[in-house]
């Protein structure tokens, strides 16, 4: 489930090449500079997360994979309660990317009711058709209606049975890198969407634990998004190579190290791109402006990333705010990861 909606809800509404030199123009003239986390997500960008999601130290995937697999049948069994004899959920999922992780719950949904309607929306058409295929050869029962469209600025189309519930599937962590403001957007607006009665099932890494006996530290976050072979490193140096090719800038890659902090303030990871020596990098004129040079002092960096970390009440809150009532939640034994069922 490579997030490839991007996640820039302020941004204008322009092409993508556009919306890149928009970005590099508005994050790296900040102080602090930034780049969005959407950004990363390129052809290999791309194919990098996919390597990140199988690495031994990123246990978020597997983890909230083994949880649908421990809980597939309760969880779309919950969801489906109050809907009458001959109604069916209709599954829909924010940001699918290739949707590896959903199979599961379609071959549940499948077994519960006898068939399914899946419909994935995504911002990348070629990842849609890697979902579609992939579960139409695997899953029988299930028939995927495809729709692109990038979720955090467009209605999402949902196409409405009678007799049938949505459910909507926010899973992978990937609401966990939006602010908290944008974050609470994002789900108002699929809330306004969906009917009394529907549910929203919300994937998101838990905080750290603390304490001597706690399952998930500090140290485990940071390998997590540092790990040993050094895909995080490459995937988070990525955006300079993206925006050289994209917008000719001149970033050196080897000028820059790959940096992970804990915010504990914040509850959040942050990625960012530390320059090893005061260097200038240039930036040619493009559709949001002309030509201009950014200067980078020894040890400065650019943020690239936030991914929140929740408490279970913190993730009620956030779903409180978008007016969304939690029903029920499930863990994996280790409580490193969480994944929430509530209601419309
Ligand atoms: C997509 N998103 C949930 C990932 C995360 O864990 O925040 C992106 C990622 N960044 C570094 N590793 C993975």
């Amino acid at each position: 489930d490579v997030p490839t909606t991007i996640f820039a809800p302020d941004a204008p509404l322009i092409s993508i090449t556009d919306a890149v030199a928009f970005e590099a123009r508005v994050g790296l003239s900040a102080t602090p500079k930034t780049l969005s986390p959407w950004l990363f997500y390129d052809e290999s960008g791309s194919r990098l997360f996919e390597q990140i999601t199988e690495l031994p130290e990123y246990y978020l995937t597997r983890t909230e994979r083994g949880i649908f697999a421990a809980n597939a049948d309760e969880i779309l069994r919950e969801a489906a309660l109050g809907q009458g004899p001959s109604g069916k959920l209709t599954l829909i999922e924010l940001g699918a990317g290739t949707a590896t992780k959903t199979g599961i719950l379609l071959a549940e949904a499948v077994r519960q009711q006898g068939s399914v309607v899946y419909q994935p929306v995504d911002v990348s058409e070629t990842a849609l058709a890697e979902a579609s295929e992939n579960i139409l050869a695997n899953i029988p029962g299930v028939t995927v209606r495809s729709q692109v469209a990038d979720y955090t600025r467009e209605a999402l189309p949902l196409n409405r049975l009678p007799d049938t519930r949505t459910l909507a599937l926010y899973i992978g962590s990937s609401i966990g890198n939006f602010m908290p403001e944008d974050a609470r957007d994002v789900l108002r607006n699929l809330r306004a969407q969906l009917l009394p009665g529907d549910t929203l099932l919300l994937g998101t890494d838990l905080a750290p634990n603390g304490g001597p006996h706690a399952n998930k530290t500090v140290a485990t976050l940071l390998a997590a998004y540092d790990d040993a072979a050094g895909v995080t490193a490459a995937f988070n140096l990525n955006v300079l190579a993206r925006l050289n090719r994209d917008l000719g800038t001149d970033f050196a890659l080897a000028n820059f190290q790959h940096r992970v902090r804990w915010n504990p303030a914040q509850s959040r990871i942050e990625m960012h791109l530390e320059s090893v020596i005061a260097q200038r990098v240039h930036v040619p004129a493009n559709s949001s402006g002309p030509a201009f040079a950014v200067d980078f002092a020894r040890g400065e960096s650019i943020h690239t990333e936030n991914s929140y970390k929740f408490t279970s009440a913190a993730v009620e809150e956030l779903l409180a705010s978008a007016n969304f009532k939690k029903t029920r939640s499930w863990e994996d034994p280790q409580h490193l990861f969480a994944v929430t069922l509530a209601t419309a």
